[in-house]
């Protein structure tokens, strides 16, 4: 090969290139000490804005960088949850002040449509709303909410609201996490209103009502199976009841809905110390009642506010949080030593063979 001793062909160029080459490669001076800094540095091995450009864009109100930053936690690899935490880190003295507000009902009860509605009128009134979801079927689908962008048409356009679909992988302990800390995000920049909607089927409302202060089930009259159909322990979990679709023809069963539902929680604990868990009718469609069941809700905010409750709650959420997050911890780090896995393969056959009482078997494990 030609040239000097620190000019070479590109790798690209065949091993008999003459001349006719231009190209050269010239090596590079390295120096150590620096390229070693800049590698440890976790904002050196990604894309994308730094932390200190995502928080003055949250703080500034730029929707593209809260995107950003929403994608940032929302990664599953290592080095993102680094520049993440250090985010979130930065963000918290902003974050606590929405009103956070789950949705839950079953498929097709008017989640979306309600949440439509409801947030044209929270933006009328000035307020600046964010809708999340978690999705629980959204690892298998890749998310239903994308066709509820569509019945949230004019909440997805307006800029003073933002939808963000389920994060689509993990557990439903990683999109928990996930959304908390979306939520926090959303929070830092500005929405007075969290509303996150899950599909009333399976874990996902009560992992939903452990991070929101007010929990709204949607229901709607169905041909007098209304209380079969959805699990009594969900109803134990909403601070309020909304019959919905009581419009046109529906408006008479609604009405007897409604009364059920309220016969049934004069015998249930509140899900709020101090109060009251009521059914109300509304037409998501029409608009009817929702002014008036807004209401209501501003009504629990002062009510749990001044009673301790509203404070006591969020302290609990963030307690259960952060045991929820140590034990996920704990059991990833004790089945990734190599020493555990291989002691469970053994003991696996004696279990399943039963030479091995399984009590004994998990005390020689956690001994290891
Ligand atoms: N008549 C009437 N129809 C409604 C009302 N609210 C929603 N609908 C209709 O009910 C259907 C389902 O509404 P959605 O808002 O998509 O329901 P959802 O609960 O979000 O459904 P999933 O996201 O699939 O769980 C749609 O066809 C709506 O137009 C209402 O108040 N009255
Ligand atoms: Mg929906």
């Amino acid at each position: 090969m030609e040239g000097s001793r620190d000019e070479k062909y590109p790798e690209w160029a065949p091993p008999e290139a003459g001349a006719e080459y231009a190209s050269r490669v010239v090596a590079g001076t390295y120096n150590r000490d620096a390229g070693v800094r800049a590698l440890k540095s976790p904002l050196a091995q990604r894309k994308g804005p730094s932390v200190d450009s995502l928080v003055e864009g949250i703080a500034a109100g730029n929707r593209t960088l809260l995107a950003q930053a929403i994608t940032l936690v929302e990664s599953n690899a290592a080095k993102h949850s680094i520049i993440a935490q250090e985010l979130l880190q930065r963000i918290l003295p902003k974050t606590g002040k929405a009103l956070r507000i789950g949705v839950t009902g079953v498929p097709g009860a008017g989640k979306s449509t309600l949440i439509e509605a409801l947030g044209m009128k929270l933006l009328a009134d000035g307020y600046k709303v964010a809708v999340l979801a978690i999705d629980p079927s959204s690892q298998v689908t890749g998310g239903s909410i994308l066709g509820d962008k569509t019945r949230m048409e004019k909440l997805a356009r307006d800029p003073r609201a933002f939808i963000r679909p389920s994060p689509s992988s993990g557990t439903l302990g990683g999109v928990a996490r996930k959304t908390r800390e979306t939520m926090l995000l959303c929070e830092a920049f500005g929405y007075d209103v969290i509303l996150l909607e899950t599909v009333g089927v399976g874990q996902s409302e009560v992992t939903v009502r452990s991070m929101t202060d007010f929990f709204l089930l949607i229901t709607i009259a169905g041909a007098g199976d209304e209380l079969q159909g959805i699990k009594k322990g969900v109803i134990e979990l909403a601070d309020m009841i909304l019959v919905n679709k009581a419009d046109g023809d529906n408006l008479l069963r609604a009405r007897i809905a409604k009364a059920d539902y309220n016969r049934v929680l004069g015998f249930l604990n509140p899900a709020t110390e101090g109060w009251q868990t009521k059914a109300r009718l509304v037409s998501a469609m029409t608009g009817e009642g929702i002014s008036e069941f807004w209401e209501k809700i501003e009504n629990f905010r002062e009510v749990t506010e001044s009673n301790g409750v509203f404070e006591k709650r969020r302290q609990n959420q963030n307690l259960e949080w952060f045991y929820a997050m140590l034990e996920e911890g704990i059991q990833r780090k004790f089945y990734e030593q190599a020493s555990v896995r291989a002691m469970i393969s053994d003991v696996e056959a004696q279990v399943r063979s039963g030479a091995l009482p399984v009590t004994a078997a998990a005390q020689m494990v956690l001994e290891k």
